[in-house]
């Protein structure tokens, strides 16, 4: 018999885990069972204080009552409604206020259901846009070392996470990786913006000589590489890829999953670097992580390529049937309005001044051989063991659980994202944790 009230299910079998050792986990289970602004319940009735905005989307806090309510709302008067032939006003409506915060020149949305959903569209779109322009031959797509774009094919052909590929065949074909820009020889423990390394980005006029430019369709990057442990781009390095794009002729994608609605304290990293993309991947933020949601954003010459046929022709045949979802819609513009009531999308950057002081408080701890920030997001690199690589950051994940505090670890780093309402003694409480935990590690 089914207890849907039960606190903790009695089996856990079934359900097979993203992204996490099933058979450790679940012989020790760690559950949320409700979350409030800035933190979460778990089953044993223990607060924790969420330092990553669940997995960096949750940017207005928890349980935001205009959300709860425009969500509650909507599922009462239209709860669905075809995507494809049919409309709601909510979406177009959603779209349009996407646009107004969207860098200039970013004029038109397609929606999708998560950030992997939206790089598969950003990819397409890439393809197809050379294609109609009649230039067809450009099909090759450039990602970068340690670039996340989520799981799906596509994605996962242009990231460049060796984990995340090398059990799934010979992927896209057509692909090729610029280096990534992470050099703790020269840029440990820098304060925002490292200064070595702009130059990695000629490594792109290297590869468009060995292609040829008229091969290339795409270049697609993080502005900030977030899930592989908060990898900053030196200033001026992403100017110089939009420099060669632009005058290759290749589009420039950014993938704005996690840089996008505030994380930098500027609404997107397209604004905080001054650096337009042709198109703009983004996800997670859009609807405060609480409905799956992804937006790519694309500029008009691209949109207007494809409108040239005859009027009754679907121009781009890609969508999906939860594309501008009507609840999902809802979310999204109670999490705009959320985040403009709250002055949210340049909150981050009155805090971090006092985020960096405090990251960087960490500095001569155990273990540690980087620290790094920008916006609300930061970084502590820890010494691996030798050997165990992974074990040390995990452990200090578990024992910040523990102590209740929610960060997240990948490969040897712990990275810090927490919901962009945080206040200076949440700052002074996870780095507070994490000092004692440091100090205790194996
Ligand atoms: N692009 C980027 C840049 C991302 O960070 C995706 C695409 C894929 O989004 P979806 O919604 O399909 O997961 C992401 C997602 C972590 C972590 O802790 C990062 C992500 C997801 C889950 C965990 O680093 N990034
Ligand atoms: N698989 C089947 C059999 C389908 O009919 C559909 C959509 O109609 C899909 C996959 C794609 O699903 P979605 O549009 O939710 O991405």
């Amino acid at each position: 018999m089914s207890n849907s009230n039960a606190v903790v299910p009695n089996d856990l079998n079934a359900f097979w885990m993203p992204f996490t050792a099933n058979r450790q986990f679940k012989k020790s289970p760690r559950m949320f069972v409700a979350a409030k602004d800035m933190h979460y319940t778990t089953s044993d009735g223990r607060q924790v204080l969420d330092g990553t905005a669940g997995l960096w989307c949750v940017n207005a806090g928890h349980a935001r009552p205009k959300i709860v309510e425009a969500i509650a709302n909507q599922a009462a008067e239209l709860d669905y409604a075809p995507a494809f032939q049919m409309g709601h006003p909510k979406a177009f409506e959603l779209a349009n206020r996407i646009v107004d915060i969207a860098p200039k020149g970013l004029g038109h949305v397609l929606f999708t259901n998560s950030g992997s959903e939206s790089v598969e569209t950003a990819l397409k779109v890439a393809l197809a846009y050379h294609r109609v322009k009649g230039d067809g031959a450009r099909s090759r797509l450039i990602g970068r070392e340690r670039g996340y774009h989520g799981v799906n094919f596509g994605g996962i052909s242009v990231g460049g996470i060796v984990t995340n590929r090398k059990m799934f065949g010979s992927l896209l074909t057509g692909v090729d990786h610029m280096p990534h820009t992470h050099n703790l020889k020269q840029n440990a423990f820098s304060k925002g913006l490292p200064a070595h390394g702009a130059d990695l980005a000629d490594e792109l006029e290297r590869i468009v000589t060995l292609h040829d430019a008229s091969t290339i369709a795409a270049v697609i990057v993080e502005p900030v590489a977030g899930s592989t442990g908060v990898l900053i781009p030196p200033p001026g390095y992403l100017q110089r890829l939009r420099d060669i794009t632009r005058k290759h002729g290749i589009l420039l994608i950014f993938d704005e999953v996690i840089t996008g609605f505030g994380r930098l304290g500027t609404p997107f990293g397209a604004d905080y670097f001054g650096v337009t993309p042709d198109i703009m991947v983004t996800a997670k933020g859009l609807t405060n992580g609480v409905i799956p949601m992804g937006a790519v954003l694309v500029s008009a010459e691209i949109h207007d390529a494809f409108m040239g046929g005859p009027e009754h022709v679907i121009e781009f045949f890609h969508g999906y049937t939860y594309s501008g979802n009507p609840i999902a819609s809802a979310a999204g513009l109670a999490t705009l309005e959320t985040y403009k009531d709250e002055d949210l999308l340049t909150r981050g950057a009155e805090l971090a001044p006092y985020f960096e002081a405090a990251l960087h408080s960490l500095k001569g701890l155990p273990h540690v051989i980087d620290i790094r920030n920008i916006g609300l997001v930061g970084a502590i690199e820890l010494e691996p063991i030798a050997g165990q690589p992974t074990k040390r950051a995990f452990a200090a994940f578990l024992k910040a659980f523990e102590a209740g505090v929610l960060i997240r670890t990948t490969g040897d780093i712990i990275a810090l994202s927490p919901p962009l309402i945080v206040e200076k003694s949440h700052i002074d409480q996870i780095v507070g944790t994490l000092g004692d935990i440091l100090k205790t590690l194996e």
